[in-house]
């Protein structure tokens, strides 16, 4: 070990060269430590949560928009309470960091010799690794500092290669003791070799020939599908932005002016003024400027898509709402009953586009303009006349975080997000009250206002996070819709209170009602400059609202959307009445 530098700066510089300058935390002793390096000897800003679930959704949220997030806090009480975040962000392909601050090695050896317990600690075995097995990709514990380098490089490279979340635990008395100094950088590594690569050794590799052959049947296979179709359409999936293929994406739409759509998991993956873009697809939620290009398509290309309920919500198929004939995600292509497997997306696109060089075909569609809903032009405020209110409001500046509810299936997403991943959905973990600490997360774009719109029953859960957002000064608008009732529940056991007045609500549907505007005066300590509240009960309200939250850029803002319990988006009728 000739240069050496201590193990909490090695971490730390490791985090700030992959591009991560904030760690959401909460203290506890066995992580205090790690918390002071990352105070006075890095670059990184350490930002206090309210409690760990939420330093987690903030981590997540971090991670959506700056590409890795990281999260510390302490074992077991800490560790537990964050798992429920850091499961949302392996559902959904989020490479978050979870750094973990657990017993020294001396009270480990106490512990397991003496028989002495140690709080936080469920039992004698180190339960943080098992209970974080399922929701990581890679785990280290760090308790000799001479191997700590080896294991965060380890744990680092597999979180931003497969954008997935690892486990990485420190034993308190490690923070501050020599390892071997860095070396190089972390890459990412791609999970298939490229196919350029594959193709010069295919001659005399059977493996490297097998999956070359693979990619290219694969995408001959859907190219001929493409070039025979009258009416071809791609529906991107959130795949295409976890493993960064954008470009790529766009070079293929580019060559063969097919339109596309967009799961609700994956939108804006593309910006929504790309060229070619239609709306999202969502089974019974799909945006009408989209339903009659899927409805007229004899073939849909889904690049990067999942298969989820969501992502298909409502529509009963021989396949489950699944309408693709070729469908590539998860290193498979299925191009209708053939399989093709180790066909990575990149190396899929990057086949597709080389038989878009070589063979063009050019389906330039009459794509007509994005149709907003056509709402009723009543003053009460109302889910789909305060999405057309901030639709128009958005500006390029603005990232959207939506929680699960009414108004994100069909409301929400139906908004035009003209910047490349600019709207965030949790939509297949779908844990309520994500959005409000992930919105704190994604407000540290520089240049970015986050908005977040979260329902009353999801703002419940997590709101405290907005006493996060003002303690550190952060500018995000915080819309919460409240309707009085968890809506999507009621919607899902039994619509009928939304076909008549006359029908009751589940009690368990029934939420008591907040005063939002009162509880910001609670969160900011009625310090203005930081925290502002407004009450939303008309659309000329809501107009007044976004003209003073423009006046106040650098504040933060908790806006009441006062609505009918009632009222539901006109896209939910095909629930509500099932059309
Ligand atoms: C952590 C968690 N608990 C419970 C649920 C089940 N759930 C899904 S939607 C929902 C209601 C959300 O209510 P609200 O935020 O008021 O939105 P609305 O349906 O009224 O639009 C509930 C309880 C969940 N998804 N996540
Ligand atoms: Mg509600």
């Amino acid at each position: 070990m000739t240069q050496t530098m201590r193990v909490g700066r090695y971490l730390t510089t490791r985090l700030e060269q992959l591009g991560v300058g904030h760690v959401f935390s909460v203290p506890g002793d066995y992580t205090s430590e790690l918390l002071e390096i990352i105070d006075n000897d890095s670059g990184i800003e350490r930002i206090g949560n309210c409690n760990e679930l939420n330093a987690g959704y903030a981590a997540d949220g971090y991670a959506r928009t700056h590409g890795l997030g990281a999260v510390c806090v302490t074992s077991g009480v800490g560790a537990f309470s964050l798992l429920n975040a850091v499961a949302g962000s392996h559902a959904e392909m989020i490479p978050v960091v979870v750094i973990i601050g657990t017993l020294s090695n001396s009270s480990r050896l106490k512990e397991v010799n003496a028989g002495e317990r140690f709080h936080h600690q469920v039992s004698v075995a180190n339960k943080n690794q098992t209970v974080y097995e399922d929701v990581t990709v890679a785990r280290e514990c760090i308790s000799n500092p001479l191997m700590a380098p080896e294991q965060i490089d380890r744990a680092l490279q597999a979180c931003i290669s497969k954008s997935l979340p690892v486990l990485i635990e420190i034993t308190q008395d490690c923070y501050r003791m020599p390892c071997s100094a860095l070396e190089g950088r972390i890459k990412r590594v791609p999970p298939y070799t490229p196919l350029s690569e594959l193709k010069k050794i295919k001659a005399d590799n059977k493996y490297a020939a097998q999956i070359v052959d693979a990619v290219e049947n694969a995408a001959k296979a859907s190219y001929e599908k493409l070039r025979g179709a009258k009416a071809p359409l791609f529906w991107m999936g959130h795949e295409i932005g976890r493993y960064h293929l954008q470009d790529k994406a766009k070079e293929l739409l580019q060559l063969t002016g097919i339109p596309f759509v967009t799961s609700l998991l994956g939108k804006s993956v593309l910006a929504e003024d790309t060229p070619g873009f239609l709306g999202v697809y969502e089974g019974v939620f799909t945006s009408p400027s989209a339903r009659p290009y899927i409805d007229n398509s004899d073939c849909i290309v889904a690049l990067g898509v999942w298969n989820t309920d969501i992502n298909t919500l409502g529509i009963e198929t021989y396949e489950s709402g699944n309408p693709a004939d070729v469908f590539a995600s998860r290193d498979v292509v299925k191009v209708g009953l053939d399989l093709y497997v180790q066909v990575s997306l990149e190396n899929f696109i990057d086949s597709l586009i080389a038989f878009a060089k070589d063979e063009p075909v050019y389906k330039k569609y009459d794509v007509r303009p994005v149709v907003q809903q056509a709402v009723v032009d009543e003053d009460k405020i109302t889910y789909d006349g305060f999405m057309t209110e901030l639709n128009s409001y958005l500006k390029p500046d603005n990232i959207v975080v939506a929680d699960i509810g009414i108004s994100a299936n069909g409301n929400s997403a139906f908004m035009t997000i003209n910047q490349q991943q600019g709207y965030h959905i949790q939509a297949l973990w779908a844990s309520i009250g994500w959005s409000v600490p992930a919105g704190l997360g994604a407000s540290f774009v520089p240049g970015a206002r986050t908005i977040v719109i979260v329902g009353d029953g999801a703002f419940k859960l997590t709101c405290q996070e907005i006493a996060t957002m003002v303690h550190y000064n952060r500018n995000t608008i915080v819309f919460v819709m409240n309707n009085g009732v968890y809506a999507v529940e009621q919607m899902f056991l039994d619509p009928a209170p939304f076909q008549s007045e006359s029908n009751p609500f589940e009690a368990a549907n029934v939420l008591q009602r907040w005063d939002y505007e009162g509880l910001m005066n609670g969160f900011s300590n009625k310090e203005k400059a930081h925290g502002r509240s407004a009450k939303v009960r008309t659309r000329h309200d809501l107009r007044q609202t976004l003209h003073d939250i423009d006046k106040h850029l650098e504040t933060c803002w908790l806006v009441d959307i006062h609505l009918d319990e009632r009222d539901y988006p006109n896209a939910w009728n095909a629930i509500v009445h099932k059309i």
